[in-house]
């Protein structure tokens, strides 16, 4: 029997899911009892150390937890799992750790955008049945700001390159513990789990050093999905988002379908956006919810999704907060939710005043998911202006594409509801603000350039990605594979994100894969 702790935040259903593809003898931790009773126990988590210590105590998991590790029964922490075996985190000084290994977590302390986030490589330190049959070539999938510092190296398992050399996985006798999620790293991930499951002992993985060249940019297909006029759930795209042609929703095919299509392709995220969000309340659209825990079952690459995640009051009066949105969706499958009419309303606020509430829905979910699970979704459109004086309280660029007067500057002006309403407000003092307030990531569209298949927007993207240090998405424009070299090359983004072309299957994700690899830009193959 596999036993999964789950404290009540993170994805848990993913890691179920992924046990699941081997044994069907599993057991989720609903009390104390059910961690000193367990055979073999996997502690999953991504979120915030403050919060996950204070529910390990308030729920009595803490002093069993460290009684089953101490017991030798085989044990698999991931990502905060792994942090919480150590005796203390930067993240929440005031809250110890488990204490079962010395050592602390440490903040990143880097040039390079922080949280780190996508698929890296790792060098294995020593033998480990865990690893059996691994390639030196495998990536993983990593999402977090902080890394585990043990004092003593003889519990390094594997490192991992990210402006230096990190521990990203501890293994002791009974212990083993990764930085990575597994349950999120595809088919390589998918044989950690087996071999844990199976205690394939027999065949030790050995001692290898990653021949990746360190972290890949990712290639994201984004499906926007919607209701069209027959009720139906599926996915759409607009051309700079108007999503209709001769009056009907364009139907590009069905979400889980297609979201498990790009998985197979190679994909290494995939983020649904409900875009009627704004207006369709997410706890009532239920289908919404149910394309993402179908998708889970199958899809083991992270899921983002966004719409509508907000504070709402429903039609009988019933309060929900954008906390209780982005956890149910949370329970469902996904690992980051992304918020766009709502990041803007909130900015706006935050500049207007310079005071953090703690109230909105960016620092609550944040707080209790972590930074890396809060994507700030930006829908700018291009304001022309003759000169930069002309829009004095915005960051204003002189763009090659000139202005329907033949202007040659522009600023970025962010809009609400799927681009129906411009706000007095730019992208960057967006992205800006939404950094401050705890975003962990930006995926920056541009509604100038949706679905035209001209290229991504790169001059948005470098005043963006320059002035920020979370990582960016790249969206909107893509037309051919080389323009997903052309922005790796000419901008910092970590990321590229297309729909249109991989939709109407002009280009397979794996052919945008093959040209970033002839390019010598560094990706996952899968
Ligand atoms: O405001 O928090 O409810 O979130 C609504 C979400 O829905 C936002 O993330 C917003 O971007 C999205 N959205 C709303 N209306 C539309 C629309 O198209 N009418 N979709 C829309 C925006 C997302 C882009 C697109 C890229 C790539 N589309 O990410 O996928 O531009 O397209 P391409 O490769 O075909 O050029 P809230």
């Amino acid at each position: 029997m596999i036993t999964i702790l789950d404290y009540g935040a993170g994805n848990v259903r993913s890691v179920i899911n992924a046990v699941s593809k081997f044994t069907s003898d599993i057991k989720t931790v609903k009390s104390p009892k059910d961690i000193l009773s367990a055979e073999k126990l996997i502690f999953p988590g991504v979120g915030n150390f403050e919060s996950m210590i204070k529910i390990l105590h308030e729920k009595q998991y803490f002093e069993p937890l460290k009684k089953y590790i101490n017991s030798g029964k085989p044990f698999f922490g991931i990502c905060l799992g792994l942090h919480a075996l150590f005796e203390k985190s930067e993240e929440a000084l005031g809250y110890k750790g488990l204490g079962i290994i010395p050592g602390y977590v440490k903040k990143f302390e880097t040039d390079l955008s922080v949280p780190h986030i996508g698929w890296n490589g790792i060098n294995i330190k020593k033998e480990a049945s865990e690893f059996a049959g691994f390639s030196p070539e495998e990536k993983f999938y990593f999402v977090h700001s902080y890394h585990v510092v043990p004092k003593d190296d003889s519990f390094v398992l594997t490192t991992t390159e990210y402006g230096g050399e990190f521990v990203s996985a501890v293994k002791k006798d009974n212990i083993t513990a990764t930085q990575f999620h597994p349950e999120k790293s595809g088919k390589a991930g998918l044989q950690i789990f087996e071999n844990f499951i199976n205690s394939k002992s027999d065949k030790p993985g050995f001692k290898i050093p990653s021949k990746g060249r360190g972290l890949a940019k990712r290639i994201i297909a984004c499906l926007d999905v919607r209701s069209n006029d027959n009720g139906d759930l599926v996915v759409t795209k607009g051309d700079q988002y108007d999503v209709r042609e001769k009056g009907d929703v364009r139907n590009l095919g069905k979400p889980v379908e297609l979201a498990k299509r790009y998985y197979e392709e190679g994909a290494d995220e995939i983020t649904f956006l409900n875009i009627t969000g704004f207006r369709d309340f997410p706890l009532e659209d239920m289908p919404m919810i149910e394309v993402l825990k179908k998708t889970s079952e199958n899809v083991f690459v992270p899921l983002t999704i966004g719409g509508g995640i907000r504070d709402f009051t429903d039609k009988n009066g019933k309060y929900y907060s954008s906390l209780e949105v982005a956890s149910e969706y949370f329970r469902s499958g996904a690992d980051k939710i992304s918020i766009g009419s709502d990041a803007v309303y909130i900015a706006e606020q935050y500049l207007k005043t310079g005071k953090k509430t703690g109230e909105s829905s960016i620092e609550q979910i944040s707080k209790v998911y972590g930074n890396q699970a809060v994507v700030i979704s930006i829908d700018p459109k291009r304001v022309y202006v003759n000169s930069p004086g002309d829009a004095p309280k915005h960051n204003v660029i002189k763009h090659p594409e000139k202005g329907p007067e033949n202007q040659e500057y522009c600023w970025y002006q962010c809009t609400v509801k799927g681009g129906r309403e411009g706000r007095d407000i730019d992208a960057l003092n967006l992205a800006r603000a939404c950094e401050k307030l705890g975003a962990g990531e930006i995926l920056l569209n541009c509604i100038d350039k949706d679905g035209t298949n001209s290229g991504f927007d790169i001059p948005l993207i470098n005043l963006v990605r320059n002035n920020i240090s979370i990582p960016v998405i790249a969206s909107s424009g893509a037309g051919c594979k080389e323009h997903f070299s052309e922005v790796f090359k000419e901008t910092k983004a970590e990321a590229a994100l297309a729909a249109g072309i991989f939709h109407r299957q002009e280009v397979p994700v794996v052919d945008v894969k093959n040209h970033l690899d002839s390019e010598k830009i560094e990706v996952r193959k899968s």
